[in-house]
């Protein structure tokens, strides 16, 4: 390519061509230049906001330039790329993450104190990037950054909400939902209008056929909307390669303004027109494990599956290679169901546009997919209903009917006399209306289906899926249990922590290869260092503490026990089992005498977590928790010995700034309902220890650690289905403590008690699905051991310094190189210097 361009402009290109900074003098110059030039801003009125943009600025030329190379370099090459669709990618800030990857945060904080400031202060003025729910999204971010960290060729594929999730306020103790806009200044994004493609819905399909009698089905009609790509560059830690995410904005097409009416003077209902089409992208669903079925958000997966596919396509058709050989190009992962769509998309374009046989084409399409699944909750598992589906992407629901014809067959010639088993497992529900289960889709079109820890990839091998084990034996179904980036949640998150295990191991290796955490256990007598680590959980205590007074005029102690649940706020994730402990310390702690209250043990109970909006039951747990703080924090008689903080937004920088400061984190899902989760994983790499339930992937960080440095009790999986058909049969008696909770709430002394009365009622009346009152008793001894322990400090440092360095399995680069090697099939591509 470069011996087509003529040497004396090669010369020119070469000698300008931009290198971005080195130090700290030429990171002042570049941030200095963008503040004056880029913002128009001077010494004279550049505020902490103008900083963070020029610092950002500065930082995204030097990305922008290892982004140049590497897509170069993996154009070049023209090896198997992977490519990640999901619906979430939850990324919280940037610029730390950008400034301790390519290794310049140190030139920048010199720098910006030059200029007046403080890097801390410029960190956090940065707006959280927040298109994602929960775990699903913020897995995807994690995953990106060890892709790049691993020098794999990855895209990511999403969409460019304009409004991410909600904020929440907390107003009256009720959450209420702010809509995130988040646009305003993104410096991290590059919009490329020259990529844009047209994306068809409604219409009808013309069939016909040709001369030589082969039958084609046309897709015609209906309206055109265009999506545009916007690029974000995703930087590996310490390598050159910077990968490529690529999010979707939707946009009226350029054919769709309606000349003809704007002439007739409905100026307005033309602008009208484009602005439905910007409807697309506008919003985030605020849901998490849950499906609702809206025809908005089916546009959305099938407006960013055909772009994406569009994209990959025609990267690949410009290598000019057959299509035998596109499964040794190109890998897709599924996360999740809501990119299933992509399977018939590729079908469709690979036998309507390209004129492939079905047969070579379905071999290509199952060669190419593979499907993570992360829940088992029924409510969760998407379903779309035949008619709507039929409106919208009448050649889509054609193609899923004839996969699901095929596949059908197959079924029937392997166990011909099972008619039963041919209604479960058909794709198609025969229900009224008619439904398309994704789930089944995505299995039939897919290589390699996987769940995200032993448990649940076992669960739904034994449940949802069973009937699919049976046909395409076990092989097809795999384990990858999840993992999370260290360096956004142990370097960044928590600075000093990540110093000094720098200091003791001999460098910061163990960022890319964490299981040398495994040497700190040769340091856990090493009293200087065991006092250094004790320091720095105080130290993030009284940051924290801080933060409460600011947020919520509550004032904690830093030197008590920290106890901490922050995620969704779910019924299966059960904080009410958590505020239900809560208020059995607090009664407990009402009838002590002076004398006992002296020895008893201080703690500070923190929830955060959004609801979704139509999430009626969560939004109730979140008022009683709400109250109970009201009512405990303000009774003189109890003092410093409980108090109970919600967090208001819990987001992804909050998230970076409380497990760092967590002695303890309740991980208290019902068992067999929590797919993994993944703060466990963030908690323990935080030097906390963990409450949790057998539950996800706490049952292997129990196996890795070691079952004395973790908290476990409850129920287990396999034991659930008995209990809660035991409830439905026998009357379901409440006693002991937990009837004193409930008698507390019913009193009113936490308020209104109609209020609660639903989530009484939950586990009292109607059949406690969750287990809450199977649990409970095990969980409030298993508090107390936890105070016992906590007591004796010395002990409590051992365990957290010894779970530390058992963490390693929990890195996204362990899950990143599993899908690689045994699903993905991809080699890595390292920039030239580092190979
Ligand atoms: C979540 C699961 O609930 C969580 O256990 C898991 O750790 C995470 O995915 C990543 O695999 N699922 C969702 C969802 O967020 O919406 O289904």
């Amino acid at each position: 390519v470069e011996a087509s361009i003529p040497e004396n402009q090669r010369e020119a290109w070469r000698k300008h061509s931009a290198h971005g900074f080195e130090n700290k003098d030429e990171f002042e110059k570049e941030a200095v230049r963008h503040i004056e030039t880029t913002l128009a801003r001077s010494l004279f009125n550049c505020d902490e906001l103008a900083a963070y943009s020029g610092t950002a600025l500065a930082f995204r030329d030097r990305l922008v330039i290892d982004w140049n190379r590497t897509q170069q370099r993996q154009t070049f090459a023209d090896q198997k790329r992977v490519y990640y669709l999901s619906l979430e990618f939850l990324m919280g800030r940037t610029l730390d993450n950008a400034m301790l990857n390519v290794g310049l945060k140190d030139a920048a904080k010199d720098g910006l104190t030059d200029l007046g400031f403080r890097i801390e202060d410029i960190i956090s003025q940065e707006h959280d990037a927040a298109l994602g729910n929960g775990g699903l999204g913020r897995l995807a971010a994690c995953f990106l950054d060890s892709m790049a960290t691993l020098n794999y060729p990855a895209w990511g594929y999403g969409l460019r909400y304009r409004y991410g999730i909600f904020k929440q306020e907390i107003m009256d103790g009720y959450q209420v939902e702010i809509p995130d806009y988040w646009l305003d200044f993104n410096p991290w994004e590059f919009p490329r209008h020259d990529i844009t493609v047209d994306i068809q819905f409604y219409g009808y399909v013309r069939k016909y056929q040709d001369d030589d009698g082969k039958s084609h089905a046309v897709w015609e009609g209906g309206e055109i909307v265009d999506a545009v790509a916007y690029d974000v560059p995703i930087p590996g830690y310490k390598t050159g390669t910077t990968n490529n995410l690529r999010l979707w904005s939707s946009k009226a097409s350029r054919g769709e303004f309606d000349f003809q009416k704007f002439n007739s003077g409905e100026y307005e209902s033309s602008v009208a027109d484009q602005q439905r089409a910007e409807t697309i992208s506008a919003v985030l669903y605020p849901n998490d494990n849950l499906e609702r079925g809206k025809e908005l958000r089916l546009k959305q997966q099938s407006f960013w599956c055909s772009a994406s596919i569009y994209d990959i396509v025609r990267r690949f058709k410009k290598s000019k290679r057959s299509w035998s050989e596109f499964t040794d190009q190109v890998a897709i992962q599924l996360n999740d169901t809501h990119p299933t769509l992509a399977i018939v998309e590729l079908q469709r374009v690979l036998v309507d546009i390209e004129g492939l046989d079905w047969e070579d084409a379905w071999k290509i399409v199952t060669g190419t997919f593979s499907y993570t699944n992360h829940t088992v909750l029924p409510e969760a598992l998407e379903k779309w209903s035949v008619p709507l589906i039929q409106n919208l992407l009448p050649r889509h629901l054609q193609i899923i009917y004839e996969i699901n014809l095929q596949f059908l067959q197959m079924v029937e010639r392997r166990f011909p006399q099972d008619r039963e088993m041919l209604r479960r497992v058909s794709i198609i529900e025969e229900s009224q209306p008619k439904m398309v289960r994704m789930a089944y889709l995505a299995i039939v079109g897919s290589h390699k289906v996987n769940g995200v820890a032993e448990l649940h990839s076992d669960l739904i091998k034994t449940t949802i899926f069973k009937d699919f084990v049976t046909i395409y034996g076990p092989d097809k179904f795999t384990n990858v249990t999840n993992g999370v980036t260290p360096r956004r949640w142990l370097n960044q998150a928590n600075p000093r922590l990540s110093e000094i295990i720098k200091a003791k191991l001999g460098g910061d290796e163990f960022l890319s290869d964490l299981n040398l955490l495994n040497q700190l256990e040769n340091f856990v007598d090493d009293k200087a260092f065991r006092k250094e680590w004790a320091e720095i959980k105080y130290a993030n205590k009284v940051r924290l503490a801080q933060f409460i007074m600011a947020q919520t005029g509550v004032s904690v102690n830093p030197k008590v026990m920290f106890d901490i649940q922050v995620k969704r706020i779910h019924e299966y994730k059960r904080q009410q089992l958590n505020i239900f402990g809560v208020i059995h310390r607090y009664l407990t702690i009402k009838n002590m005498t002076p004398e006992e209250r002296k020895t008893y043990y201080p703690k500070v109970s923190i929830f955060g977590g959004k609801s979704a909006p139509g999430y009626w039951m969560a939004k109730n747990i979140i008022h009683l928790v709400n109250s109970v703080a009201q009512v405990v924090n303000n009774d003189k008689d109890v003092g410093n010995l409980l108090k109970v903080v919600f967090i208001e937004d819990y987001n992804v920088s909050k998230a970076e700034m409380l497990f760092p400061a967590a002695d303890i984190s309740q991980h208290i899902s019902c068992a067999g309902m929590e797919a993994s989760g993944t703060s466990q994983i963030k908690g323990v790499l935080n030097a906390g220890l963990l409450i949790g339930t057998c539950d996800g992937a706490n049952i292997e960080v129990a196996r890795e650690i070691g079952e004395d440095n973790i908290f476990l009790f409850g129920t287990l999986a396999e034991d659930v289905e008995d209990l809660r058909h035991a409830h439905s049969y026998s009357q379901h008696s409440i006693d002991g403590d937990l009837l004193k909770v409930f008698d507390a709430i019913n009193s009113g002394i936490f308020g209104d008690r109609n209020s609660f009365s639903a989530i009484v009622s939950a586990v009292a009346d109607h059949g406690d699905y969750y287990l809450v009152s199977d649990d409970f008793n095990s969980y409030i001894k298993t508090q107390a051991l936890i105070d016992e322990a906590y007591k004796n400090q010395e002990d409590w440092i051992t365990k957290c310094i010894t779970s530390v360095a058992r963490m390693g399995f929990f890195t996204s680069d362990r899950c990143i190189q599993e899908y690689a090697e045994s699903i993905w099939n991809i080699e890595p591509l390292p920039p030239a210097s580092k190979a």
